[in-house]
């Protein structure tokens, strides 16, 4: 089967972007029969200032999020990644490899980095931590949005210069798109700007942990435009159409079914139909991990035993990799 390696950093509750854009389209990989790997990114999360006693009740609530959300913790493995030390260890090789000239290039860390007075080194590792956390399995596949393909093509040079100069180690990790919209679920104030975890507007995105009534509000606030009709056009009607995503989201159905149930029905109408999609699809996930939370010795031992299942495959990895350098390791 295909390796699948993703994370999630512990930065706050997951909004529905999270939600649909990774979580969910996780668990589908897993049920498929894909060998899924899935992460919580403490140490991605510490490029940003993390207060320690958030972080530490954020990595738990993340766990109860994945778990509500079918994350099988028998046919899967989660782990915290700090708690296996071979993704450090393997992104200190692999930043011997990289360059300076190419990780300063990425768009991402331009934007990220111009916002800052000063730029910790670990923000233009990030992309070379990526590459660890993936090849340390030797993944095969990650699911990605279109945002993330640059660095997918960072682990893919990281692994032609390593194979040119020691030998082929690491399969070359291919993207999963998701094709159905749901990589970039837009921002309910802004419908120009993603939907994300660090908006000053809370309105702006639907957490998991939203009760249905705060779900309701926020879909009635969203920012649509003047045109009452419901139509499926990103481009030209970003707010509309994303609320279209959203329902087919909710629904599993296409832009053109939802369309077609939205027919004569007005915009402040439709928003109705695509709350309630919402609250249906939201509330089992909410209600479970409320109560995986009020578990949390269940929730550290899932995690305990999902590190020690990762440490086997990464000591395996790490050991083949730090052999064919002349590194005198020992597992
Ligand atoms: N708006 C989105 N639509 C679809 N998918 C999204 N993801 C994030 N925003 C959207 C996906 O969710 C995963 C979370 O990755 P992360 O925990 O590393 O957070 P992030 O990418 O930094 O996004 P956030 O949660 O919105 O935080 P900030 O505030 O930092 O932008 C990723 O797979 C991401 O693609």
């Amino acid at each position: 089967p295909r390796r699948v390696v993703s994370g999630l950093q512990p930065t706050g509750t997951l909004h529905i972007g999270n939600y649909f854009g990774a979580v969910r389209r996780c668990v589908r990989l897993q049920d498929s029969g894909d060998d899924l790997m899935l992460f919580i990114a403490d140490l991605h999360s510490l490029t940003t200032h993390q207060d320690p006693d958030s972080l530490h009740a954020n990595t738990l609530e993340l766990t109860a999020y994945l778990l509500a959300s079918g994350v099988d913790p028998e046919r899967s493995i989660m782990f915290v990644q700090s708690s296996v030390a071979r993704h450090a260890e393997l992104c200190w090789l692999l930043a011997c490899l990289a360059t300076n000239a190419r990780l300063a290039h990425l768009p991402q860390y331009k934007e990220k980095s111009a916002k800052m007075k000063e730029v910790p080194i670990g923000l233009l590792l990030y992309p070379v931590l990526q590459a660890a956390d993936v090849l340390v399995y030797r993944g095969t596949h990650v699911p990605v949005g279109i945002d993330q393909l640059q660095h997918l093509q960072v682990a893919a040079q990281l692994v032609r210069t390593f194979h040119h100069r020691y030998g082929r180690v690491f399969p070359t990790p291919q993207a999963i798109l998701s094709g159905d919209g749901s990589e970039r679920l837009r921002s309910l104030r802004d419908p120009t700007k993603k939907m994300s975890k660090s908006d000053s507007d809370p309105k702006s995105r639907i957490l998991l942990s939203d009760p249905d009534s705060v779900i309701e509000l926020k879909v009635r606030k969203a920012v649509t435009d003047f045109t009452p009709q419901v139509t499926f056009d990103p481009e030209s009607r970003p707010g509309v159409s994303n609320l279209v995503m959203l329902h087919c989201l909710a629904e599993d159905k296409l832009p053109e079914e939802a369309v077609e149930e939205a027919e004569g029905l007005t915009t402040a109408q439709y928003k109705r139909v695509v709350a309630s999609a919402l609250c249906s699809a939201i509330r089992p996930v909410r209600e479970r991990a409320a109560r995986l939370l009020e578990r949390p010795a269940v929730l550290r031992d899932v995690l305990r035993l999902g590190a020690a299942r990762a440490r086997v495959r990464a000591d395996e990895v790490y050991e083949d990799v730090a052999t064919r350098l002349g590194l005198s390791a020992t597992v």
